[in-house]
């Protein structure tokens, strides 16, 4: 196998890569050289939706596409927009019943039935209960989050109507989706109709089945992923800026490591509750440890960071390495994003590996529920597992030295309060750099690790590009990251990176310029901000009119497919990198690349290049500034003080 530098462009990895290798273990990245993937399948042009196929029509020699049909006479556009539509509602799902999950906690939290989850920022709770319609005033605040929670829950099962946080969006966008019959009605009712028409002889025309795509994604950006965060801030706190540390380098050879993996913030929060108890407490010192130290892994990771400043062990493509160390007592996995592999990974050493969802199970577990109502019962369960598996550790523990410092909780609200002061919180001062040319425009880079691409260098490639030509980065998920390894979260990055304008304002700012938003769910803050910038007036009217741009150069999730579509459904141009899930079929391919530009005002665009990515971007956020009139704006000079004296 090529070695470890080659496959990551984080040292720490590489180092784990080569050990795992040397030893024999298996990884993703091994897994992936014996592994091709299937080159029918990478274009989506192959139907096994009934069992008179699998049907494969794949593209002639000549690159058109195959003229032939499938055995029921489905179309490669139909069969093409099908798998497409399915991976939205993959995706969207997933999100959501996240979502359901957090909505249960919390109306069982405002119950009081829920084991030390409470109500945590009231103010917020106030703010989300009036865009419910929620009266507030003069009633107690059990009462109302009781009736927020029933009112979110019911957002899932409804048949008709709007869902609510769609009214969030700018006027513009709201018209628009009616228009163009993609207003979501309820969050399972799109999914499963997805489902539905995408089943065997149901919507056989392709415009058609990515029209009720595009409404899937929408319930879930505007819906299921915005009622987790949302709720989730509500019970767990807003985040605010904290400092943390990344990378491999935060386990530590003298403590019991626990690393919590997975999305769900539910068991992690209480897990940072039960390691202050003075019984755990007692026990750790009588298992020879110096202390507990909890990590975090993919999403679940940017959550506890972002609210408690616990250190991040990686990201995506790091949760095996992180065993290879050897320095794992427990692993806890809940749901998303979590590779079988790490059942083999886990047996190579003596880390316990446990399932806590009663939606996930993976063989080779132990498998351990978490419920709410005994939330904290369970964690602590699962720390005097990890405590008295201490002891077991077989053959040289080999951590890497590597880790690193980084700023992230940069919630929607945090960077209102940064910008404009805690007395007159405000986008103005984004709006007026955007304006006048500093700030060039605004790109959120999210997304996963994707073992087809090097880990995490197409992430960095294209942010150090988008940055240094003044664009302000927003970023969630593995994305934020591979940019925290690399120490694009921290304010002196601005200097060492950024072009001048942008520098100029993060240094007076004491930001970063790449802000760390949190989670794969926390998509739905970028939302909000952009539609904050729409709001505080002078950059158009709706989200399409931003110079704004998104893009997800190494994702591999269906997760990432619904989130890219709710951005270029909210008008959002969109770039993805590694592969692109319909050249099968051109007539897809260009519906989405070139027709959504009329119908939405956002379209998707594929670019496994980063730098030419960011240039696409970099193209789009240019030709929005010139339709907003504000082109010139960049050519201006700021004349210093020897500028001027030069001048007389
Ligand atoms: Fe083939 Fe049609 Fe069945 Fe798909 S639905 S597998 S194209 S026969
Ligand atoms: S964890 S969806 S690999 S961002 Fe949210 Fe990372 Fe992608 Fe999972």
């Amino acid at each position: 196998m090529a070695d470890g530098k080659e496959k990551s462009a984080d040292s720490a990895s590489a180092e784990m890569i080569d050990r795992a290798v040397r030893e024999g273990i298996s990884t993703g990245c091994s897994r992936a050289e014996s592994l091709k993937p299937c080159p029918i399948g990478v274009e989506e042009s192959c139907c096994k939706i009934c069992s008179m196929g699998p049907c494969r029509l794949p593209r002639s020699k000549t690159g058109e596409t195959s003229r032939r049909a499938g055995v029921c006479g489905a179309t490669v556009d139909t069969i093409v927009a099908r798998n497409f539509a399915r991976k939205v509602a993959g995706g969207s799902a997933s999100h959501s019943d996240h979502a359901r999950e957090v909505a249960l906690t919390f109306l069982m939290a405002a119950q009081g039935k829920a084991q030390d989850f409470t109500i945590k920022d009231e103010m917020k709770l106030f703010e989300v209960a009036l865009d419910f319609g929620i009266n507030i005033e003069k009633r107690d605040v059990k009462e109302i989050a009781v009736e927020l929670g029933e009112k979110a829950l019911s957002e899932f099962g409804k048949q008709s109507g709007e869902l609510i946080f769609t009214g969030k969006a700018p006027l513009r966008r709201q018209e628009l989706w009616r228009k163009q019959n993609v207003m979501p009605r309820g969050i399972d009712r799109e999914v499963v109709e997805v489902m539905h028409r995408t089943h065997m002889g149901v919507d056989q025309d392709y415009r058609h089945i990515l029209q009720q795509a595009t409404r899937a994604a929408l319930a879930d950006g505007w819906g299921g992923s915005m009622i987790s965060t949302e709720l989730q801030d509500i019970m767990f706190g807003t985040p605010v800026p904290v400092l943390g540390s990344i990378n491999l380098g935060v386990l530590k050879e003298d403590h019991v490591n626990i690393v919590v993996h997975g999305h769900e913030p539910l068991l992690p929060e209480m897990l940072v509750v039960a390691s202050r108890d003075p019984v755990i407490k007692q026990s750790v010192e009588r298992s020879g440890a110096k202390g507990i130290n909890l990590a975090g892994m993919c999403c679940s990771a940017n959550e506890v960071l972002m609210r408690h400043g616990i250190p991040c062990a990686g990201n995506f493509l790091q949760q095996e390495l992180a065993l290879v160390t050897g320095a794992v007592e427990l692993m806890t996995v809940d749901v998303q994003c979590q590779m079988q592999g790490l059942a083999n990974v886990a047996e190579c050493f003596h880390t316990k590996l446990i399932t806590t969802s009663d939606r996930a199970m993976i063989q080779g577990a132990e498998h351990i529920e978490f419920h709410p109502e005994k939330g904290l019962d369970t964690a602590k369960r699962i720390l005097t597992m990890a405590i008295e598996n201490y002891p077991n550790r077989r053959g040289p523990v080999c951590i890497p030295a590597e880790k690193q410092d980084m700023i992230a909780g940069f919630s929607h609200e945090t960077i209102t309060y940064l910008l404009g002061g805690l007395f007159r919180a405000s986008y103005r001062p984004l709006n007026d750099n955007i304006a006048n040319g500093r700030i060039r425009g605004v790109a959120g880079v999210v997304g996963c690790n994707n073992v087809r691409t090097r880990h995490d260098a197409d992430h960095l490639a294209m942010i150090r590009e988008l940055i240094k030509n003044d664009v302000l980065v927003l970023t969630t998920g593995c994305s934020a990251m591979a940019c925290g390894k690399a120490g694009l979260l921290t304010p002196e990055a601005a200097g060492q990176h950024a072009g001048k304008g942008l520098a100029e304002v993060c240094e007076t700012i004491g930001i970063p310029p790449v802000l760390h938003m949190g989670s794969c769910v926390d998509n739905s803050r970028i939302l909000i901000a952009a539609t904050a910038i729409v709001k505080e007036g002078g950059l158009g009217e709706d989200l399409s009119d931003l110079p704004v741009a998104g893009a997800a150069p190494e994702w591999m999730s269906e997760k990432a497919i619904a989130i890219g579509h709710y951005f270029v459904a909210s008008g959002i141009f969109t770039v993805f990198g590694t592969t692109w899930p319909t050249l099968g079929s051109e007539n897809v391919t260009r519906h989405l690349f070139e027709e959504y530009e009329d119908m939405y005002k956002g379209m998707w665009a594929f670019e496994p290049d980063p730098v030419k990515a960011a240039h696409l971007m970099i193209a789009h956020i240019d030709k929005k500034r010139k339709a907003l009139g504000i082109d010139k704006a960049r050519e201006r000079v700021l004349y210093d003080m020897a500028m001027r004296r030069a001048m007389e």
